[in-house]
């Protein structure tokens, strides 16, 4: 078997950490698989390659372009990843993920005939976007979200941790009711949770390689798509007298990007601040929203005298506004911990090209 899988979803519904789980989860119980992450940012090692590596999992990325309209590039890496003996390959998408049905499965299929099986085209989401869908209440966000629950085949609600069986058991009817095309399964990633179910979805089951119709609001999710900017930051912190916190150092971070967007109204999906130190410990911060509060899914286990950090955000402001709360926040907190920095790589564009 020499199967391929796209995972779309909304930022921060937890595609990364779904891959890394269900590569390890599919690795020990079943044949080898691998992830790919793909993100618009340039150059190397960004954050959920970085993270996926420090927690172990088979994984690579594809960065700087979309595998959308990279073919080339991604059957390279499937194929490289088939001949390692992997029998299963998931790779998620950057952006909001709409029409990677089109341009991914079909493209595939129509290029590579036969090359590939394709798994269930699978959409992860979340208890809280299924709250924003069921009120309806932001019009473009759940434009957005709705297109792309409309490509899926496999719909994983992620996050169950969060929330009673009862509520779980009603989302899921509510997401089978309202798209009636796609299986519903619920995991938690973090929890490890359904696991299995996912991992036999995908391996017992076939993308449709339907056409959905949501092209004719395509203008609609371009100019959506291009109020986010995307920004990427690499630095080198290094402390001039005592030892320090590091995950208080990262929360300090998130926090004070948390105020500036809370304060202009804006809103900031998701922003990872993953760190390490030599030794190897590792710690992760996340903000998923501007009145969401700051996640340590990975705390330091011990206290650091060196990091190296590695900024990632996904914000609806412009490129230039978001660059500069994120070194302002950056600059104001590494100071008061006494941090001298070297900055190696600043990258940050509006995500409407
Ligand atoms: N409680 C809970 N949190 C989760 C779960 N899965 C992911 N998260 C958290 O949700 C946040 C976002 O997860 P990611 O895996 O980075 O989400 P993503 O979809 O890859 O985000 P982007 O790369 O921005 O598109 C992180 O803080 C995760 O730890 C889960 O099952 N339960
Ligand atoms: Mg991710």
């Amino acid at each position: 078997m020499r199967k391929f899988a796209v995972f779309s979803g909304f930022l921060g519904s937890g595609k990364t950490t779904t891959m890394i789980a269900l590569t390890q989860y599919y690795s020990q119980k079943y044949q080898k698989a691998a992830m790919i992450s793909n993100d618009l940012g340039h150059g190397v090692d960004l954050a959920d390659h970085l993270l996926a590596c420090f927690q172990g999992a088979n994984a690579s990325e594809i960065t700087g372009e979309c595998i959308c309209f990279c073919h080339d590039v991604l059957t390279a890496r499937l194929n490289s990843c088939f001949a390692d003996g992997c029998e299963l390959v998931v790779s998620d998408i950057p952006g909001f993920g709409v029409g990677a049905l089109e341009h991914v499965y079909h493209g595939l299929n129509e290029e590579y005939p036969g090359q590939y099986e394709l798994a269930p085209f699978t959409v992860l989401t979340e208890p809280g976007t299924v709250g924003i869908l069921r009120s309806g209440a932001d019009a473009d966000l759940t434009h957005i979200l709705h297109a792309q629950l409309m490509e899926a085949d496999l719909i994983v609600l992620n996050k169950c941790d969060q929330i009673s069986e009862e509520q779980k058991e009603a989302d899921k009817a509510w997401l089978a009711g309202r798209y009636p095309q796609a299986r519903v399964i619920a995991i938690s990633a973090l929890q490890k949770e359904g696991l299995d179910e996912l991992c036999l979805a995908l391996r017992e089951g076939h993308a449709s390689l339907r056409h959905p119709d949501i092209n004719y609001e395509e203008e609609r999710l371009q100019s959506e798509m291009g109020s986010l900017s995307e920004s990427y930051l690499q630095y080198r912190a290094v402390v001039c007298c005592d030892d320090f916190d590091g995950t208080a150092y990262l929360r300090e971070m998130a926090g004070q990007v948390q105020k500036e967007f809370q304060n202009s109204g804006r809103e900031i999906p998701h922003l990872k601040l993953l760190a390490w130190e030599p030794e190897g410990d590792f710690g992760k911060v996340d903000l998923l929203g501007a009145g969401k509060p700051i996640e340590t899914p990975r705390p330091f286990e011990r206290r650091c005298t060196e990091l190296a950090v590695v900024l990632n955000a996904n914000a609806a402001c412009p490129a230039e506004e978001l660059e500069r709360i994120l070194s302002a926040a950056v600059r104001a907190v590494s100071d008061a911990y006494q941090l001298e920095l070297y900055i190696f790589k600043s990258d940050c564009f509006g995500m409407g090209g």
